[in-house]
């Protein structure tokens, strides 16, 4: 059994997907970041960054905590043996695109919206800056897209759930056909509605 700590954001959400992709058995909790729960002691024992998507993983030992959504899509592939490949050239190029959303995109958006929305005053011109950014940095999903099913390459995989949640900006969609097409794809998945779903 698997506690899941999360809130409704992308860092969230995918790792929602992948738990309900994989079929393995979880349960949620929900840590409101807005009442700052994140903050106090209970959820700081577990994860002392008080940061969410954090797992518990009763089936390992005592109980294997895991951070960062890109370490915890890994660690649910290799348990579930799953849209992670094993051979070499296709494991790397999964990983490839995993890090580089998760590397390069995901905390692009984050400060983006650190500036916009958290910090004061606000960094507007700062804010455009890195959204540019990140438009032209997603011109690279669009081209991989162009050529290959999904983002990895024939298979859906983790790099395709790390990367869905973060799309959901009209702009990028209208711009990006090839983005467009896999995002409508991919979003048909039912496993895929319903952790976009997650927590209720
Ligand atoms: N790199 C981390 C980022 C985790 C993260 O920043 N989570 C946010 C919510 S999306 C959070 O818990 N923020 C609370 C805070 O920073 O105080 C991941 O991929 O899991």
């Amino acid at each position: 059994m698997i506690d899941f700590y999360t809130f409704a954001t992308w860092n969230g959400k995918r790792v929602a997907i992948m738990l309900e992709e994989t079929g393995l058995e979880y349960q949620v909790h929900k840590v409101d970041l807005m009442k700052g729960e994140h903050k106090q002691a209970e959820f700081l024992g577990i994860n002392p960054s008080g940061r969410i998507p954090t797992i518990i993983d009763s089936d390992e030992g005592n109980g294997l905590i895991v951070t960062q959504s890109a370490a915890i899509l890994v660690y649910l592939a290799e348990k579930s043996g799953l849209f992670l490949p094993q051979e070499t050239v296709a494991r790397a190029r999964v990983m490839e695109w995993l890090f580089f959303h998760a590397t390069d995109i995901s905390p692009t958006m984050f400060d983006s919206f650190f500036l916009t929305k958290r910090c004061e005053p606000n960094q507007l011109d700062a804010a455009k800056f890195l959204d540019q950014r990140i438009f032209e940095l997603y011109k690279n999903f669009d081209d991989q897209l162009a050529k290959n099913e999904f983002i990895a390459g024939n298979n859906y995989s983790i790099a395709d759930i790390t990367i869905f949640p973060t799309i959901n900006n009209e702009a990028l969609l209208a711009h990006y056909a090839h983005l467009k097409r896999w995002h409508t794809q991919v979003g048909e998945r039912e496993a895929v509605q319903r952790g976009m779903g997650v927590p209720k």
